[in-house]
């Protein structure tokens, strides 16, 4: 048995290291860990071991590890210097350090998504720069196209190299897709001002009699591009009339830019003008409709006739001349209904829009172009627009459509 005694709350033995210190020594001293077989071993029931008898490792006679190996060859209730730390400060060291770690990893996670999306802007924007290239090369391409045609020939048709379209031609990193369109296939709405015939109104009013719209919108669409302030009646709208909307604007009172635009017109929805979009165009001069290019909805708007009555005009294309087309047409017609002014049909065509779409990456271009041939000179780029690729925008129009319909229902 070991000799023990208590002394001044000291509980000190040999061959047991089972003592009782009290709190005030202990956070003086700072030490409980000894052994008798170590060297510098020492009794802390002396009054006076505060003074002369500080542990050796503290004086640097004996290292901390070997005073803290007592511990581990027997003295089980003599802790090391690490375990005599308070628990609830452990506690705290340890959610500190786990603070630390979670903090590391948000900042090294926010650094690498950072990285990923200034990655993957860098090369939506190459992307986006090589595609605008290609399309620069692809409105080159239809200039040299038509500009060879209009040498060979003054008429123009679908049978021509024009219309054939370019292929998808794959280039360096991406694809390109292109085809030329005859802009004037379609009725150019500006013809309502600029040239305001009694046959360029009826082709209009027939446009929308067909998709089933009020044709007395056709004054709101007149008032917005001539230049006056009167209204037409009925269904005529100018400034007066836009300057009372939720959100006021002004009419144009200039021919339009594109077709788009009728959608800000007095009477015009947006599912109004997806229905109209493929029978018009909006051009910066009074054209003709291209009978050889048109397709049957704009001939049976041109000719006053059911669309079921235009195969013979369509199967006797390409015609050479509007004699040609008038003879071809004339007999089809009813009695009281006259062809229209010459002006309005043709065979040939000098404005042309050129679609260009890309795919470089993950990034898709659609370009439409109009082009402006002029005979003896090289063709004009009047301006270019992106639009939403052919499957995305028949997937919106038809959400438009059904959003319309359903609108529809509950009124
Ligand atoms: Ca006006």
């Amino acid at each position: 048995m070991a000799k023990t005694y208590l002394k001044n709350g000291f509980h000190v033995g040999w061959g047991e290291a089972r003592y009782a210190e009290p709190q005030h020594v202990r956070r003086r001293v700072g030490v409980r860990c000894a052994h008798p077989n170590l060297p510098g071993y020492f009794e802390m029931g002396s009054k006076n071991y505060l003074k002369n008898s500080l542990p050796p490792y503290l004086t640097g006679r004996v290292p901390r590890s070997t005073a803290c190996a007592a511990s581990r060859i027997g003295a089980r209730s003599a802790p090391c210097i690490s375990s005599n730390v308070p628990r609830r400060e452990r506690g705290v060291a340890l959610i500190t350090a786990m603070l630390v770690v979670a903090i590391a990893a948000t900042v090294a996670a926010y650094v690498s998504l950072d990285q990923q999306v200034w990655l993957r802007q860098a090369q939506n924007l190459s992307d986006r720069a090589q595609a605008e290239v290609v399309r620069a090369a692809a409105e080159e391409w239809a200039i040299t196209l038509l500009d060879k045609d209009a040498k060979n020939r003054t008429d123009d048709d679908l049978t021509q190299n024009w219309a054939k379209g370019l292929p998808p031609i794959p280039v360096e990193g991406g694809q390109l897709t292109g085809q030329i369109m005859d802009a004037q296939g379609r009725f150019n709405i500006n013809n309502l001002v600029l040239r305001n015939s009694a046959s360029d109104k009826g082709v209009f009013r027939n446009l929308l009699e067909a998709q089933s719209i009020d044709p007395n919108l056709i004054n709101a669409v007149m008032d917005w591009i001539d230049p006056d302030s009167d209204s037409r009646t009925p269904d005529g709208a100018e400034d007066i009339d836009y300057l009372q909307l939720p959100t006021p604007y002004r009419t144009a009172n200039q021919p339009m830019q594109s077709v788009d635009e009728l959608r800000l017109v007095h009477g015009f929805t947006p599912a109004m003008v997806e229905k109209l979009r493929p029978f018009l165009t909006a051009l910066p001069q009074a054209t003709s409709i291209n009978v050889n290019t048109a397709p049957p909805e704009v001939l049976s708007a041109l000719f006053s006739l059911p669309v079921s009555a235009i195969d013979p005009i369509i199967s006797g294309r390409p015609y050479k001349s509007a004699s040609e087309i008038a003879t071809k047409v004339q007999p089809l017609l009813g009695s009281g209904t006259q062809m229209p002014q010459a002006e309005t049909y043709g065979t040939a065509s000098s404005y042309f829009y050129v679609n260009v779409d890309t795919l470089f990456g993950r990034y898709r271009g659609t370009t439409q172009t109009l082009i402006k041939r002029t005979p003896g000179a090289t063709s004009q780029v009047l301006w270019h627009s992106r639009r939403l690729p052919a499957d995305v925008l028949a997937a919106l129009n038809k959400a438009v459509k059904k959003a319309d319909t359903s609108a529809a229902g509950k009124m």
